[in-house]
């Protein structure tokens, strides 16, 4: 019998960050990136009781970890927003900054963001990121839950290995793990939030992987080598600032061309320094199609995943790319998500996936669903 694919979760996603509303083209309207996002989806896999394990244990692997990966002043001021801001009289929905220091501002002095309204401007880059009472510690489990699938991503990374020199697994089927997560993660630079994402969950999880001393690359010996598949609509602007510099992790990412966040996402965007060659954006048509998007995404693991010889894969898994999706505009339906699943299978290296974007919310289950059941060839 087929393995179980294992999915790490917490009620804390659902319950402790739950903004009231968000601006969308200048419209007031309800918040898309809503807690019933985690709950249908785990609704969904619940149904699939014999292709899923849902577990919510939880390990907690302190500040460690997210200090990695964001400044130290972005977590602080995460972390004390919210009540600072009700100190000044900020309006109760939460944190929105109202002045952003935009490049065309010369900013000719050193003058430091001093009150919490002025530090908003600072830390964000748009009005999608409430902060509510309790966003950083929503954030923060995200993070600790995407952690805890990361080592059983190592733990079953090891046991494949085995298995494949034991002869009694291929490296057609590469074990899968999934962490179901809210607030999403691919947007937050190191020390910027936005597009309602706070901490960076995937990034925080490839850095791990590389600082795990123990831990070494089958290809060269040296640190674990993680290549990124971001597949959400769109571009990961936060994952690639973070290791923009650097030649492991290898972040790649099929985005929209002409959307949100706008200003980030261009193929000339490759890296800078040693991370020269190891930032690969691949911008797609509006109305990119099943086939579309599986001769692009195949065509990307072929020419860039493959050659970097990962140990992981990491994908920062959006289904925004659904033809329904209320804030996005490809065309992809839900036929296209097991063969999305499929072509990373083929790959053949252990993958964590980490939950990003998805706005249709009858088809959110399905959708999710169907890459990671496409992933353990199941359909
Ligand atoms: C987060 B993730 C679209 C406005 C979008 C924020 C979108 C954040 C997307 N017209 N506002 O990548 O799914
Ligand atoms: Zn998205």
């Amino acid at each position: 019998t087929p393995s179980r694919m294992k999915v790490f979760t917490s009620t804390l996603c659902t319950t402790m960050h739950t903004p009231a509303y968000e601006f969308l083209s200048g419209a007031k309207t309800h918040y898309y990136e809503s807690p019933d996002r985690r709950d249908v989806i785990l609704k969904y896999l619940e149904s699939q009781s014999d292709a899923f394990e849902i577990t919510e244990r939880t390990e907690d692997f302190g500040a460690g970890p997210i200090e990695r990966v964001h400044k130290q002043d972005f977590i602080d001021y995460l972390k004390t927003a919210y009540e600072e801001w009700i100190e000044e009289g900020g309006h109760p929905n939460g944190v929105l900054p109202g002045t952003i220091p935009h490049y065309k501002i010369a900013r000719h002095g050193k003058l430091k963001a001093s009150n919490c309204l002025a530090k908003s401007g600072e830390y964000c880059f748009d009005l999608s990121a409430v902060i509510t009472k309790d966003t950083f510690k929503a954030a923060w489990n995200a993070a600790q839950v995407t952690l805890t699938a990361t080592k059983e991503l190592v733990r079953a990374a090891d046991e494949f290995e085995q298995s494949v020199e034991a002869g009694c697994a291929t490296r057609e089927n590469p074990p899968g793990l999934y962490a179901l997560v809210r607030p999403p993660g691919h947007h937050a630079q190191s020390d910027i939030c936005g597009g309602y994402c706070y901490l960076n969950n995937l990034a925080i999880a490839a850095q791990w992987l590389i600082d795990q001393p123990d831990l070494k690359s089958k290809a060269d010996g040296g640190p674990k080598r993680i290549a990124i598949l971001d597949i959400d609509f769109h571009h990961g602007n936060g994952t690639q600032e973070i290791f923009y510099t650097v030649a492991n992790p290898l972040y790649t990412s099929l985005h929209s061309v002409d959307d949100y966040p706008y200003f980030t996402g261009s193929e000339l965007e490759k890296g800078e320094g040693e991370g020269l060659g190891f930032n690969i954006n691949i911008p797609l048509v509006q109305a990119t199609t099943n086939d579309d998007y599986v001769e692009k995404l195949d065509k990307l693991i072929q020419d860039h995943v493959i050659p970097f010889k990962p140990d992981y894969i990491l994908v920062s898994l959006g289904v925004d790319t659904y033809k329904d999706d209320p804030i996005a505009g490809f065309l992809v339906t839900s036929e296209g998500y097991p063969r999305i699943g499929n072509s990373i299978r083929k790959i053949g290296v252990p993958t964590l996936f980490v939950q990003e974007g998805g706005y249709c919310i009858e088809k959110l289950g399905l959708n999710v669903g169907g890459i990671l059941l496409g992933f353990m060839g199941r359909t």
